[in-house]
C-alpha cells in the first residue's frame, strides 16, 4: 500500500510543550491496519516502557513510518505523536539493508559473517541519518531532552551538534559495541565515533561494550578521558551500562493466568506428553546460534539412547531481513540440521525437533515458555537477548532451568543462569543432558534468583534510569 492511501489524522500541534521527550528510532511504534484502516501501536517493550512518559509530557516520536515513499504529516496514536520520517525504496535496500544489516550488524556481532564493506551503502547512510536528524531539529524545542536509539542513527547525535541544537541528548545502543581490533576496520569509524560523542549520555547493555566504545573513542578520535566520563572538544560525554528489560510484571501476570497454564498443558500433550520439553525462541539470524543448539541436540541423542523418545526440542524461528544474503543462507542450514535429525531418530510418532518458521501470538509465546523444562538461549553474540528475561518472568513456580550463551548481554547480568560456550557443541550436549536429568529442588533456587532480578529490574526502571541520565538528574543505582 502507498503511504497516500493511508490517513493521517489529527495533526500534531506543537506550541507549548516544554521540557518534552522527543525519541528518535528507526520505526515508529506503529503500523498501518489494513482491517480498521488507521494507525495502530505496534506492541514491544520499549513502546510500553515509553508510552507513559511520552503520554505525560506530550512527547514525540520520530521514525520511519513501515512503508516506502510519501511523507505524511504528523499524526497522533494513543496519545503519542508520531513524526514520519520518508525513506525511498532504494534507501531500504542500501542504508538499512545495506549498510545497517550488511556492515554494522556483523561488524558489531563480532564479525561472525564477513563485514561488507561498500560506498555505496556508506552514502545513504550518511544521507538518512541527516534527514532524521533535520526531522528532529524541526521538530524538538529548545528545552526538549532528545533520545536517540540505536545502530540505524549512529550519527544522528553529532548532526544534531554540527547544527547549532544544545538540548541534553541520549543514544542507547541495543546491540552489543565490538572491541577496537574489530571496529578499527571500519573505513567510517570516525564519523560514526564523532556522531556517538555528540550525544551527553551514551548507554550500553554491558560493561563490555561501554569499555570497547572507550577504547575505539580514545584511538580513534580526539576524544580523551576514561570510558565512563570522556572528554570530546569542548564537551564531555557520559556512558553507562543499562541493561534492557521487559515489562515484567505484565508477564507474570499472563503467565500467572489460567488460560496460559491450560495452553501450555495442551501444548505438552499435543506433543505427546514428553518428559523434557527443550525450547529456542529466536528471530532467525546467524547470531543466535540455533545451528549450534540444533548440532548440540543431535549430539545428546547419539550419546544418549536413553532420550529418544522421551525428549522433544521445539525451535521457533521468527522470519527476519529475508532480502539479505546471509539469511537465506543460515535458514537453509538450519532446515537441513533439523531434517538430518528427524530424519534420523524420528519414528514410532516420535519427531524429536518440531521447528516452526514464523512468529508466535503472545498468548502462545507465553505457552510455550510454560511448556519448556530447559530454554536454550544460547546466541554467538547478542546485545542482551529478551527471550531469557521472558522465559524467567514467565516461570513464576520457580521450575525450569534458563541455559544461557555467555556472549549474550543477558549473561553479565544473569548469573545464576547455566552459563555455556555456545560455541562448543560437546558441552552444550552436556549441559543439555544434566539439565533434562537435573534435580528439581537445585533449579528452584537458581530460577527464584533470576526472577527476583528480572522482576526488579524491568523496563520501567530501564526507561526512567536512562532519562534520569540523559536529563542529568539521575543517580539511581543499578
Ligand atoms: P533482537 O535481536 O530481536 O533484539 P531479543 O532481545 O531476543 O532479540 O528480542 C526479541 C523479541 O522478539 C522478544 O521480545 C521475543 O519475545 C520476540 N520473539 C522472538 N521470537 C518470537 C516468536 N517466535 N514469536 C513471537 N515473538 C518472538 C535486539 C538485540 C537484542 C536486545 C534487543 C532489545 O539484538 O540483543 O535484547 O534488541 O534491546
Amino acid at each position: 500500500m502507498g503511504a497516500t492511501e493511508m490517513s493521517f489524522e489529527g495533526n500534531v500541534t506543537r506550541s507549548t510543550r516544554g521540557g518534552g521527550l522527543v525519541v528518535v528510532a528507526n520505526r515508529l511504534p506503529v503500523r498501518w491496519d489494513d482491517d480498521s484502516g488507521q494507525w495502530v501501536t505496534s506492541p514491544g517493550g520499549l513502546v510500553s516502557a515509553l508510552s507513559p512518559v511520552l503520554q505525560s509530557r506530550r512527547g514525540v516520536w520520530v521514525g520511519w513510518p513501515g512503508v516506502a515513499g510519501g511523507s505524511p504529516d504528523a499524526f497522533e496514536v494513543d496519545g503519542i505523536s508520531q513524526v514520519p520520517v520518508p525513506l525511498t525504496e532504494s534507501e531500504i535496500d542500501l542504508f538499512y539493508e545495506g549498510f545497517c544489516n550488511g556492515t554494522v550488524w556483523p561488524l558489531y556481532h563480532d564479525a561472525i559473517r564477513p563485514v561488507e564493506l561498500h560506498r555505496h551503502w556508506w552514502r545513504p547512510y550518511v544521507e538518512v541519518n541527516r534527514r532524521f536528524a533535520e526531522v528532529v531539529a524541526a521538530t524538538a524545542e529548545p528545552s526538549d531532552s532528545i533520545w536517540v536509539q540505536d545502530y540505524q542513527l549512529q550519527l544522528v547525535p553529532g548532526m544534531l551538534r554540527s547544527m547549532g541544537l544544545s538540548n541534553r541528548i541520549g543514544f542507547f545502543l541495543h546491540i552489543p559495541f565490538p572491541p577496537v581490533e574489530i571496529f578499527g576496520r571500519l573505513p567510517w569509524r570516525e564519523e560514526i565515533l564523532e556522531g556517538l560523542l555528540g550525544a551527553d549520555v551514551v548507554g550500553f547493555q554491558t560493561h563490555r561494550s561501554l569499555v570497547n566504545f572507550g577504547r575505539c573513542a580514545r584511538s580513534f578520535t580526539a576524544a580523551t578521558g576514561p570510558a565512563e566520563t570522556l572528554s570530546f572538544g569542548t564537551r564531555t560525554i557520559t556512558t553507562e551500562t543499562v541493561p534492557i528489560s521487559i515489562d515484567s510484571a505484565k508477564y507474570v501476570e499472563e503467565a500467572s493466568a489460567a488460560v496460559a497454564r491450560a495452553a501450555a498443558t495442551e501444548l505438552r500433550s499435543e506433543l505427546g506428553n514428553p518428559e523434557s520439553i527443550i525450547l529456542g525462541v529466536d528471530r532467525l539470524d546467524y547470531t543466535k546460534g540455533i545451528d549450534q543448539r540444533l548440532r548440540a541436540f543431535e549430539t545428546l541423542l547419539a550419546d544418549r539412547p536413553d532420550l529418544r523418545g522421551r525428549v522433544v526440542m521445539i525451535q521457533v524461528a521468527v522470519p527476519s531481513r529475508q532480502n539479505v544474503g546471509e539469511y537465506q543462507v543460515i535458514r537453509e542450514e538450519i532446515e537441513r540440521i533439523v531434517g538430518r535429525i528427524n530424519g534420523a531418530y524420528g519414528g514410532s510418532g516420535w519427531v524429536p525437533v518440531h521447528y516452526y518458521y514464523r512468529s508466535l501470538e503472545r498468548t502462545e509465546l507465553i505457552a510455550h515458555y510454560l511448556a519448556a523444562d530447559v530454554m536454550l538461549v544460547t546466541p554467538l553474540r547478542d546485545g542482551m537477548n529478551l527471550v531469557a528475561k521472558e522465559y524467567v518472568a514467565a516461570r513464576t513456580d520457580d521450575t525450569g532451568t534458563l541455559v544461557l550463551s555467555e556472549f549474550a548481554g543477558a549473561a553479565e547480568e544473569l548469573k545464576g543462569a547455566t552459563i555455556v560456550n555456545p560455541y562448543d557443541v560437546d558441552e552444550l550436549a552436556d549441559v543439555l543432558g544434566a539439565s533434562i536429568d537435573a534435580d528439581a529442588s537445585e533449579q528452584r533456587s537458581a530460577m527464584r534468583m533470576l526472577r527476583r532480578r528480572v522482576e526488579r529490574w524491568d523496563v520501567h526502571r530501564w526507561a526512567s534510569h536512562c532519562l534520569e541520565s540523559i536529563e542529568g538528574v539521575g543517580d539511581a543505582v543499578l
